[in-house]
Parts: structure tokens; sequence; C-alpha cells
């Protein structure tokens, strides 16, 4: 329902449910995975960016992690290259690895600037920054019929996030946003899945919640319908049988690791739909799949 279509009684009840949120998740870190594939429509590019500023001004910390994947692509089709994915991630060349840093710092910076415009303080920082992500080349292990682990370019594994430059930012009130870019020890830069990134960074800096922004409902079972709801165990059942498979299976590993390691939930929420984030963190109406120990 449009806001404007409810009456002013209705407007205040919804913002005084709001004040339990904003009480208990005052201070809080929020790490917040902004897909590429919720970032298709202008209007609600600049809602997500409103919200955001909205929360940080009543005293919440979030953090944004950006994907980027149909965008890179977009690119590459225009370089004349198709891309390629094995298991959720990009394969990598130098030339690829060129159109995810420029096709990233071009999302990167459009992101800062909305929340700017919005009345927020946002700093665009990508992994070499500080050094804070500091990534090594990832080999995918082996499956069936591959006798060796698969090299699929400059795509990197996270060894290590130094939260320092982040708990800089968030203690003068600026909203970090972060580009899915990782260092190695020789300066070598990779290209990281945004999913694993935010993941590993809700876990660094002890967030309150991991939410994963996409393009669909949320876990959806075989038959298509929404799963709300999942623990641990169910989701290793979910991966064992095939129901959550390709681009998923980085969204569900991450959330899985970050939950296990202490992050008290793990959401995913449909970027398409407006204000996704007011409603998943100051009503009661969770939306998505909510992923918890
Ligand atoms: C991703 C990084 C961007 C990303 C890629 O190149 O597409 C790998 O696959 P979304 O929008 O979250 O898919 N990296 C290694 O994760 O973007």
């Amino acid at each position: 329902m449009a806001s404007s279509s409810l009456d002013a009684s209705s407007k205040a009840n919804i913002l005084a449910e709001a004040l339990p949120y904003i009480q208990s998740f005052h201070s809080r870190t929020f790490v917040i995975k902004y897909g590429g594939n919720a970032m298709t429509d202008e209007a609600l590019k600049a809602g997500f960016a409103r919200d955001i500023a909205l929360l940080q001004l009543v005293g919440m910390r979030p953090v944004i992690v950006h994907g980027g994947g149909p965008q890179i692509t977009g690119l590459l089709e225009r370089m004349g290259v198709k891309s390629e994915f094995r298991r959720g991630m990009r394969v990598t060349d130098a030339q690829t690895l060129e159109a995810v840093e420029m096709a990233t710092a071009k999302i990167n910076q459009e992101i800062v600037g909305l929340i700017n415009r919005s009345g927020g303080k946002a700093v665009g920082l990508s992994g070499q920054d500080g050094r804070f992500i500091q990534a090594r080349k990832l080999l995918l292990p082996p499956e069936a019929g591959e006798t060796e682990p698969v090299d699929i370019g400059a795509v990197g594994e996270i060894e290590r996030i130094d939260p320092e430059v982040i708990n800089l930012l968030q203690s003068r009130s600026f909203v970090p946003v972060i580009m899915p870019i990782g260092v190695g020890t020789d300066g070598e830069v990779y290209n990281i899945n945004a999913d694993l990134v935010a993941g590993t960074l809700a876990r660094s800096l002890d967030a309150e919640k991991l939410i994963l922004m996409t393009n669909t409902p949320g876990v959806l079972n075989k038959a298509g319908k929404l799963i709300p709801s999942l623990t641990l165990s169910e989701v290793d059942g979910l991966v064992a049988d095939g129901t959550l498979s390709g681009g998923m299976l980085p969204k569900i590993g991450s959330a899985l690791d970050a939950v296990r390691a202490g992050v008290k939930s793990a959401h995913v929420i449909d970027g398409r739909v407006p204000n996704a984030l007011l409603l998943e963190l100051l009503t009661s109406e969770g939306i998505g799949t909510l992923i918890r120990p």
C-alpha cells in the first residue's frame, strides 16, 4: 500500500512501531549486501539510498557491500567479451578484471552520491584501501569428473579483513560503501564475490545482521514458494538435495558462515520491494528469508 493512501493515524502508528527497533538497534552494525540485480531501477536505487540515510540518522550503523554482476556482464558485452561462470563465480582473466574494476568503481560512486544527496555521509572504499580486504587466489575444489582444483583466474578468497578503517569511519558516523575487490600480499588485485565479502565483513565487524538484497523474494523451495525462515541444518539439507544452486550458493554460503560465526541472523530479501530495508529493520513485518542458528 502506498503511504499516501494511509490516513494520518495509520502513518503515526507505523512510525510509533519503529521506536523499539530504533532503540534496540542503536549503534549496532548491519552489513547490507546490495546486489547488482537489485540495482536496475533508478527510483529503487534512490529509495535504497534514502533508507540508508534514515537508518544512519536514527543511530544505526549500516555498512554497504555492493555487487555489480549484471553491470560487469553488460560492460564486457560492450567490449565483445562473453561472461563465463563456474559455481556462481565469474572466470576472471586480465581483461575481465579490468571490466570488474571499472564497473564496480562506477557503481560505488553512484551509491555514495545517492546517499550523500539524501543527507547521509557515505565514503566509498575498495578492499585495497588500507589493504583492508586481504585475499589470495581461489582454486575451486575438484568436483565429479575433475582431477585438479579449478583455476578461474583473478578470483580471490578472503584471507583476512582488517576492520580498523571501517571502525574509524563508523566512529565518525560515515557509512562505508565497499566494492568487492581484494588485495594479495604482493599487491595483486582480486575479484571477489560480493556475497562472500559481505558475509566475512559481518563476522569481522560482529554485526547484528547480515542482509542480502537481491532480485528474488528470498530462498524459494522446489515449487518456487518463499521459505520464510530456515535453520542452519535446514539450509544444509536444501544444498544437498539441489534446491539451492547457481548464484544462490555463494549467497547462502556467506549467510551460513556469518551465522555460524555469531552474527545473530542473516536475511535474504527482495531489493525490488520499495523500502525493503525499512520493512526488514523497523517493522514487525520482516520480509524474505531469515536464516538463524
Ligand atoms: C563478482 C563480483 C560482483 C558481484 C562478479 O564478477 O560478478 C565473482 O563472481 P553481484 O551483483 O552480487 O552478483 N565476482 C568472483 O558479486 O556482484
